[in-house]
C-alpha cells in the first residue's frame, strides 16, 4: 500500500503531493513502482494534528480518487485505491469516485463498508492524533491493541464486510517500546486476525519517529525523515517475516524488492 498525502502538512511528504496534478502523478508513480493499493488521505494524523475541515478533505481528496481509480493502472493491472479518512461524507464519496477500500484509523465506519461493499481497515489509536503522544499508556499494549481490533473486526464481520483488515496502529498514541512490542508480537495478531475471519494484518511503520529514533546517532533526537529508509525496509520486511499481508509504505518501489524476497506472493 502506497503512502499519498494530499495534504500541506503531512509528517513526512506534507506538500510534495498537494495539488492535484502532483498528487494523481505521484499516485500513478506508485502504480507503476508496484504498488497493489494505493491510499489517497487529505488530513495528517501526525502527533499534533488539527482536524481538516470536510469541504476541504473532499476537495483534496476526491479528484485524486476519481483519477487514480480510472487510470489504466486500476481498470487493466486491478491496482486499488483506498482513501484514509476518518469521516464518513468523505469515505462515501471517495468509495463513490472508485475507492475499494476504506482505511479508517478510527476504526468506526464498517457500517459504512458494509452498506456500499467497500473494504474496510480496523486500526487501534489511543486518543487522537492532537494529543496521542502525551504520555500513552496501557496496562499491557500488546493484549489491549490486538483485543481491540478483533472486537471491531468481529463487528464488521458481523455486519457483512467481506474484506476486513487489522492494523495495530504503529505510533497512533505509543511509546517507541509501544511500537517494538507490537512489531515483535506480530505473529499473534496474525494468527489471531486469520481465525477471526479476516483478509489480514496491515501494518504502517514507514519513516514514522521511533524509527528516526532507533536509527538517530544518540538515540535522543530523532533521525531526520530522509535517514529512517533503512529502518523503514527492516520493519517491513520484519512485518511480512511475521505474516503480515499488507505494508503502507512511502517508499513502495523499494518496498517492492522487500516483498519480492518476503511478502505473501515470494
Ligand atoms: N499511519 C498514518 C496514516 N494512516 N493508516 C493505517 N492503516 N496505518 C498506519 O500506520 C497509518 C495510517 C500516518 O502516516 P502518514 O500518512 O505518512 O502521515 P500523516 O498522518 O502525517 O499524513
Amino acid at each position: 500500500m502506497g503512502v499519498l498525502n494530499v495534504t500541506p502538512d503531512s509528517f513526512s511528504d506534507g506538500g510534495l503531493y498537494d495539488t492535484y496534478e502532483r498528487a494523481v502523478a505521484r499516485g500513478l508513480e506508485m502504480m507503476a513502482e508496484g504498488a497493489d493499493v494505493v491510499d489517497v488521505g487529505g488530513e495528517s494524523s501526525r502527533p499534533g494534528a488539527e482536524p481538516v475541515p470536510t469541504e476541504v478533505e473532499l476537495a483534496r481528496v476526491v479528484p485524486v480518487v476519481e483519477a487514480l481509480a480510472q487510470s489504466p493502472a486500476a481498470t487493466e493491472r486491478g491496482v486499488r485505491v483506498s482513501v484514509d479518512t476518518v469521516k464518513r461524507e468523505v469515505a462515501e464519496a471517495a468509495v463513490a469516485a472508485g475507492a475499494s477500500l476504506v482505511n479508517d484509523i478510527s476504526a468506526s465506519l464498517w457500517d459504512l463498508a458494509a452498506a456500499t461493499g467497500a473494504g474496510w481497515v480496523a486500526m487501534h489509536m489511543q486518543g487522537r492524533p492532537r494529543t496521542m503522544q502525551e504520555d500513552p499508556r496501557y496496562a499491557d499494549v500488546v493484549a489491549d491493541v490486538h483485543a481491540f481490533v478483533l472486537e471491531r473486526a468481529g463487528r464488521a464481520l458481523g455486519a457483512g464486510v467481506r474484506e476486513v483488515w487489522v492494523d495495530p496502529g504503529i505510533g497512533f498514541g505509543k511509546t517507541s517500546a509501544h511500537n517494538l512490542s507490537l512489531l515483535r508480537h506480530l505473529p499473534e495478531l496474525v494468527e489471531a486476525a486469520a481465525g477471526a475471519g479476516c483478509t489480514g494484518v496491515l501494518v504502517g511503520t514507514s519513516r514514522k519517529r521511533f524509527l528516526g529514533l532507533l536509527g538517530g546517532r544518540d538515540r535522543t533526537e530523532p533521525a531526520p525523515v530522509a535517514d529512517r529508509t533503512e529502518a523503514s525496509l527492516a520493519t517491513a520486511a520484519a512485518a511480512m517475516v511475521a505474516g503480515a499481508g499488507m505494508v503502507r509504505v512511502h517508499d513502495v518501489a523499494a518496498t517492492v524488492q522487500v516483498a519480492r524476497l518476503y511478502g505473501p506472493a515470494a
